[in-house]
């Protein structure tokens, strides 16, 4: 190592130790003058010897360039959501569940932790180093966000250890503090712009700034909570929750202070009943307790649902409640046909987010509540759920309230409604009802079905409206001049979602499947029924008990699908789309291993406009094919696929001599 490597060695340690102790232990070691006389100092000299520059230097926090774009990533470990408990009641029945799976247990520990109210990150360190910082999603699939993950300054770009394992995940939360969100607030204000509704609402929206700089400024905190050591070899095997938050401290991670081990349910509660009385005089928002099972033997044996991890609940603390007036109450037709009551409420701040509207269910829950329009109410918002009307003030009811009845026939096409045996929901039975025509295509171009951009509720309502469409089989039919008839609908547009319809046709049966609408089908559901179907023929002809014997496919989803079949528009759907090329069966058993794999192994980089693909599509094509995307230029790259407006990659990719094709050279291959 030469002197100016041993320096440029010497000041990162120096510049990391500062960062740590100011940032995560609250604890300066130097002063402002002395950490910027050595940054400055790094920095020439990584000006001057770029060839030493590394990703863990600290002036790469904010190094990034403007992005043009996220890439979605899939998770090396999906990220679990966690079951909600509302009082210790429902705690005290979590315990029940898990004691009855795997027998009691008078020795079980537990880990009391704040639930900070943020927005989950997953962070990947390989041989010690972040590769990656990625959004939550789905909690399958999330965004590429590592530019903006580098600038938070207690996320270690580097782990304190001498040994690093090979490759470890943390998740945590990022959010901003209080005082930071009221800064930013501020800011906006003063420039005109509106402020963010709430911390978490801020913290997401910084997160996806395209612009690392911006994110740097807004000065995001971050607490770990899950580590993951994945590296066989590694000494580092934490066995409980309480000593991988000790681990994450050690490696470098800011860990919420406030937690505890408890050895029975009744210390949690006690936690749980401190932090609801303090949680006032934190400087951050935090909106429960999460509770862990403490040893990582009974957490794998107890597993987890299609959802949730059975070893730990999330005990929220009581929602925030507001009074306001019920202004007006509207029905609204879904997807399904059904009638839903909807509250318009004088705009009311709850939970730090405006409240105007509430569900009021169906006709039952209207009468039980005993509200009348123009009554004060009591709404409730608790965290993501959508506000509720828990009661009526009725010594404030003005002389003039109006009952509300709900309507006999649907506001929508006239025709009547119905009240299925034994259900609360009233439901419109008409097939080509506007409301469910509209509601099935919005649902069909979803991001989870079709993925369909530009055709959202507006375009979807000027099609039906103007008579365009009148089943999903129609939007296959639409050509540039059918919608550039439409008001403010130039050709650029039309023919985008022109496009965007007919490339929709690749997307995966699983997923056709999905967007038909069938009640109780989910997106697992569809993605189940498609595996063990392969065929629409082969569902089509399925039993009831065919399709029960099926894990995570019970009676009612059963009899639904089941029912669908049967219904005779919906064959003559299925056949129409059939018609117009959409996949109504599993890839590989239409087309040949060859052509399926025609990119496999092969590394690619997008940047700029495509003239036909989004950046979604180009990806979904690669991948399908057996190809990789990644977000940017290395010497592992094989193609950069280069567009209108190429941002920065495309200099690399000649720094590097990495060949660049057109679109038109990806669809050939893809072909090949
Ligand atoms: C939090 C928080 C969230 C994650 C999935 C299984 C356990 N918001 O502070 N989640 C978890 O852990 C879950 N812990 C937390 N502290």
């Amino acid at each position: 190592m030469n002197k100016v490597q041993k320096r440029v060695q010497q000041l990162r340690q120096q510049l990391q130790q500062a960062d740590y102790a100011y940032y995560v232990q609250d604890n300066p070691i130097m002063e402002d003058e002395v950490y910027d006389k050595l940054y400055r100092e790094l920095q020439e000299l990584e000006q001057k010897h770029p060839e030493l520059i590394t990703l863990d230097s600290p002036t790469q926090r904010i190094g990034g360039e403007v992005a043009e774009g996220f890439e979605s990533v899939k998770h090396h470990i999906p990220l679990y959501s966690l079951e909600n408990a509302f009082d210790v009641e429902q705690l005290r029945e979590w315990e029940q569940r898990w004691q009855n799976q795997v027998g009691k247990d008078e020795t079980v520990e537990y880990v009391g932790e704040l639930k900070i109210d943020g927005n989950a990150l997953a962070l990947t360190y390989e041989n010690g180093i972040l590769v990656r910082g990625a959004t939550r999603g789905d909690g399958e699939t999330g965004e590429d966000i590592t530019q903006n993950v580098r600038t938070i300054p207690t996320i270690p770009l580097r782990l304190h250890l001498n040994e690093p394992p090979a490759r470890v995940e943390v998740r945590g939360e990022a959010f901003l503090p209080h005082q930071t969100f009221e800064q930013i607030n501020q800011q906006r204000r003063d420039k005109g712009e509106s402020g963010f509704a709430n911390p978490r609402n801020a913290t997401s929206g910084t997160l996806r700034q395209f612009d690392p700089k911006i994110v740097a400024k807004r000065k995001l905190d971050f607490f770990a909570y899950t580590l993951y050591v994945v590296d066989d070899n590694s000494e580092l095997k934490p066995q409980t929750q309480a000593a991988s938050l000790g681990l994450l401290e050690q490696m470098g991670f800011k860990v919420n202070p406030h937690r505890q081990v408890c050895q029975s349910l009744q210390q949690v509660e006690d936690f749980f009943h401190y932090w609801e009385q303090q949680r006032g005089s934190l400087p951050y928002d935090v909106d429960g307790v999460v509770v862990k099972i403490n040893s990582y033997q009974l957490q794998q044996r107890l597993g987890f649902t299609q959802k949730f991890p059975r070893w730990a609940i999330a005990l929220k603390f009581p929602a925030e409640q507001a009074p306001t007036q019920l202004k007006a109450i509207t029905v609204n037709v879904g997807r399904t046909g059904a009638v839903t009551p909807l509250a318009h409420l004088e705009p009311v701040s709850l939970a730090g987010t405006t409240v105007q509207r509430a569900s009021l269910h169906n006709q039952d829950f209207i009468q039980q509540l005993g509200v009348k329009i123009g009554d004060t109410v009591v709404v409730r918002k608790a965290g993501e759920i959508i506000p509720e009307i828990v009661r009526v003030l009725p010594e404030l009811r003005p002389a003039d309230a109006q009952a509300f009845t709900m309507p006999t026939a649907c506001p929508e096409c006239g025709s009547q409604l119905v009240r299925p045996e034994g259900e609360a929901i009233i439901r419109c039975v008409n097939a080509s009802c506007p409301a469910i025509l509209r509601g099935s295509l919005v649902h069909w171009a979803s991001r989870d079905a079709m993925d369909i951009q530009g055709l959202g509720e507006k375009m979807v309502e000027a099609l039906v409206t103007r008579q365009l469409v009148h089943s999903i089989a129609d939007l296959y039919h639409l050509t540039v001049e059918d919608l550039t008839a439409l008001e403010g609908v130039g050709n650029k547009l039309a023919s985008n979602l022109v496009s965007a319809i007919a490339q929709s046709k690749q997307q995966p049966w699983s997923r056709v499947l999905y967007g038909l609408g069938i009640r109780y089908v989910g997106k697992v559901n569809a993605e189940t029924l498609a595996t063990k179907f392969p065929t629409v023929e082969q569902l089509a002809r399925a039993s009831i008990e065919d399709l029960k014997v099926i894990e995570g496919i019970g009676e009612e989803i059963a009899r639904s699908v089941y029912q669908w079949f049967r219904i005779e528009a919906n064959q003559t759907l299925v056949q129409q789309l059939q018609a117009v090329g959409l996949n109504f069966a599993q890839k590989q058993d239409t087309e040949t291993t060859e052509t399926a794999n025609s990119l496999a192994g092969k590394t690619f980089v997008l940047t700029g406009e495509l003239p036909n693909l989004t950046r979604n599509e180009a990806k979904n094509l690669i991948e399908q094919a057996g190809g990789k995307v990644t977000s940017s230029v290395s010497s592992k790259t094989d193609y950069v696929v280069v567009g209108e407006n190429p941002g920065s990659k495309q200099q690399k990719a000649e720094q590097l001599n990495i060949p660049q094709i057109n679109e038109q050279q990806l669809q050939e291959m893809l072909q090949s």
